[in-house]
């Protein structure tokens, strides 16, 4: 059937839509209750509406990173308080994990302040991987761009999912990050896609880019071979220190409209409100479960920054009728 919404020259491999950026700008900027209304419907078809993953991030190498990702506080380049530590010891990986699945998270992801996993770090993180599984949590890690082989032997370990954002753009991407290209990125996904380990990849927003901007990183999202599993919406956490200190305030409701779109574009992926809920009040973070969202970063801290505390957390999903998915 003819589908206006999407490019005619998709792959006839593809059984989901590439959408093009035009019709996710229409979506995007229709008035706000016919958005949230057909992003509810869509959500409904597919999921639980009173049901949220939780999911609690650790910081398993923080600071020192030789990237220049204006947005991040663990970059070296950077003047911010964060100092560069050594990695964690996978027992203090396992003790972390254990206490976030006692307080309801069914998955945990770990996070490396680095280019890319090297050496015996590598190792270290494929033991921690492997002392999640044992755990029975779904595994998460974010350790920069991977080879081939590394995305093996990261799936041969367990690996559930793989957390690799593009961000924004293509065209905005290099205002941002000069150390590496879009085209890094992409490959690194294709590595981790072709290992079998399920994708979790998004952006940010409320970083000076354009609603294009938005609306072309969702609609590349669609049109890579499979669309990611996970979907991170992250609202800019403007850390000191970083270019990005002083961005512009985010118009709080264009958070909500992103995650609608996500929602609408990836029906069947679990789109995740992550960075800035400290931010927000439980309203606006209502509205976003109202537009789709149905997963949370859930602990005190995300990688450097704060996060609602696990008691709120519990308090606003029990206000709201939620519960965490088993
Ligand atoms: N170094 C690895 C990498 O960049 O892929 C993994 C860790 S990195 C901190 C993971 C993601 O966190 C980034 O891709 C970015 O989307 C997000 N992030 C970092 N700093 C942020 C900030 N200040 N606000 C919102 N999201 C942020
Ligand atoms: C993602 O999309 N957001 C998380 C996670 N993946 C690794 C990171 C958010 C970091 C926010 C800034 C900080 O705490 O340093
Ligand atoms: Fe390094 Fe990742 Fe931060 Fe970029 S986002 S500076 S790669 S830790």
């Amino acid at each position: 059937m003819h589908n206006p919404d999407v490019c005619e020259s998709d792959p006839p491999v593809s059984t989901h839509p590439h959408w093009q950026v035009a019709a996710v700008e229409a979506l995007y900027h229709q008035p706000f209750h016919d958005l949230i209304h057909q992003a509810q419907q869509v959500h409904r078809r597919h999921f639980d509406p009173n049901e949220v993953q939780l999911s609690t991030l650790m910081n398993i190498k923080s600071g020192g990173c030789p990237e220049d990702c204006a947005y991040c506080p663990q970059s070296a380049r950077h003047s911010s308080p964060v100092v560069s530590e050594h990695m964690v010891s996978v027992a203090e990986v396992q003790a972390a994990a254990q206490a976030a699945k006692a307080a309801g998270a069914t998955r945990f992801c770990m996070g490396a302040a680095w280019r890319s996993p090297r050496g015996k770090d590598f190792e270290r993180a494929i033991e921690m991987v492997q002392a999640v599984r044992e755990l029975g949590m779904e595994s998460c890690a974010t350790l920069g761009m991977l080879t081939d082989a590394q995305a093996q032997e990261l799936a041969d370990a367990g690996l559930d999912y793989y957390n690799h954002n593009l961000d924004t753009s293509a065209e905005f991407y290099a205002r941002i990050i000069s150390t590496r290209t879009y085209a890094d990125r992409l490959e690194t996904l294709g590595h981790v896609r072709n290992a079998g380990i399920k994708v979790c990849c998004g952006g940010i927003i409320g970083m000076g880019e354009s609603v294009r901007d938005r609306c072309t990183l969702l609609a590349t999202l669609t049109h890579l071979p499979q669309p990611p599993e996970s979907v991170p919406i992250n609202m800019l956490v403007r850390a000191p220190g970083t270019p990005l200190e002083h961005a512009e305030e985010l118009d709080p409701l264009d958070m909500v409209r992103t995650i609608a779109v996500a929602r609408i574009l990836m029906p069947a992926s679990r789109v995740r409100l992550s960075a800035g809920r400290s931010a927000m009040d439980d309203a606006l973070q209502a509205l976003c479960f109202h537009a789709g969202a149905n997963s949370i970063f859930y602990g005190d801290r995300l990688l450097t920054t704060e996060n609602p505390g696990v008691q709120q957390d519990l308090r606003l999903l029990d206000r709201l009728g939620m519960v965490a998915s088993r």
